[in-house]
């Protein structure tokens, strides 16, 4: 973050754990073969099995088998503990979170909507330093610990024959954030966040997907894509064009833990083509017409759900990552089943806005049985 950023208005406001699988995301087998994945995940369960790795971590109700291997790679003890205050590695705990929070210098309410959904306009916007550089570092010191990039980049200088296979086990993709710390908290309800995201989605707008993307160098981008819940498979098969025209049906906020650059896999975008939504099956064109989002550590990108994206592969030296925060009007089915898997002691102590973006009071579907 640059030093210009200590001129921002400030203001203070008082105010685990089914991750998905990685099957579940639309454009993960271009980050490395995901049958090979499997294969080694599976037989790191068994073995960790056999030899006794995992029997603390059995205790910990609702934890997939794949997040259990997260675990055993990155922590031998439950996953609570792992994450808690105190844990050694983490230079940061939850008691250095604060809820104040930084304005971007030209914020632009009407300036964003227009940028995001105005029939002739490109579709994406960038807000520069929107969180500041310690919550950034905060955040991007727990996705490092997440995904145990620390020691994959180490792995990555000795002299490694085979770099495939490092990166097809190393996981990039972080789920179910607000459970991981006090600071995905803070940075999923940033009060300009939630205003953009009700102006457009409606009032009560809720978190979709909260999750981070870490993308190690010499790693392949993603397949461009769609966001939920603009999924092929959705929508009628012969009829395309149904979502033409129709309100905006989720939001993409992407915030940047590291500098992105068009050579470390900066979010490749093709602008314009939220307007009718269709899915990139056509790489080539995608990639002909595709521009990437560079920025600093704490700048957030905003895009329609509806436009044709992707990571983009990182030829740099050092790793790329992001969080992205997905968000989805109220009456949406959500990507993630975050509001079923908020942890209790993240529910007691939440605040309004983070107990409203969670949906955990919005009291539909209703029983009438
Ligand atoms: O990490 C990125 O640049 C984009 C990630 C993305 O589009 C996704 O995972 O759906």
């Amino acid at each position: 973050m640059s030093l210009s950023n200590s001129t921002y208005l400030f203001f203070c406001c008082r105010r685990r754990k089914r991750a998905a699988p990685a099957s579940t995301h639309p454009c993960w087998s271009h980050q490395g073969p995901v049958t090979t994945y499997n294969l080694l995940v599976h037989t790191r369960v068994i073995l960790s099995v056999l030899f006794g790795l995992v029997t603390p971590l059995v205790n910990n109700e609702k934890i997939s088998l794949a997040n259990r291997t997260n675990i055993v790679e990155h922590c031998t003890k439950k996953y609570e503990e792992c994450t808690k205050k105190g844990k050694k590695g983490l230079k940061y705990t939850d008691d250095d979170v604060t809820y104040d929070y930084q304005y971007p210098k030209n914020y632009n309410l009407e300036e964003i909507i227009h940028a995001v959904t105005h029939p002739s306009a490109s579709g994406w916007i960038k807000l520069e330093g929107v969180y500041s550089e310690k919550d950034v570092e905060m955040a991007r010191e727990r996705v490092m610990y997440h995904t145990n990039t620390e020691f994959y980049m180490e792995k990555r200088n000795e002299k490694h024959e085979n770099k495939d296979e490092l990166h097809n086990n190393y996981r990039g993709m972080v789920w179910a954030l607000i459970n991981k710390g006090k600071i995905f908290q803070k940075m999923a309800q940033h009060p300009l966040i939630l205003n953009i995201s009700d102006t457009i989605l409606g009032q009560n707008s809720q978190i979709s997907s909260h999750a981070a993307n870490t993308v190690l160098p010499g790693m392949k981008g993603q397949l461009p894509h769609l966001d939920y819940p603009y999924y092929r498979n959705f929508m009628p098969r012969g009829n395309p064009a149904v979502l033409d025209d129709a309100p905006p049906l989720s939001l993409q906020f992407v915030t940047l833990l590291t500098e992105f650059t068009a050579e470390n896999g900066g979010t490749g975008v093709r602008p314009y083509s939220h307007i009718k939504p269709r899915y990139p099956d056509n790489v080539e064109d995608f990639f002909a017409n595709a521009i990437q989002m560079t920025g600093k550590p704490g700048d957030v990108v905003i895009f329609h759900g509806a436009i044709q994206h992707c990571a983009m592969p990182n030829k740099s030296k050092n790793f790329r990552s992001g969080i992205l925060q997905h968000m989805a009007p109220v009456y949406l089915r959500t990507f993630e089943d975050i509001r079923s898997y908020i942890s209790d002691d993240v529910k007691v102590e939440a605040t309004p806005e983070l107990r409203r973006i969670t949906a955990v009071d919005h009291p539909y579907p209703i029983s009438k049985a």
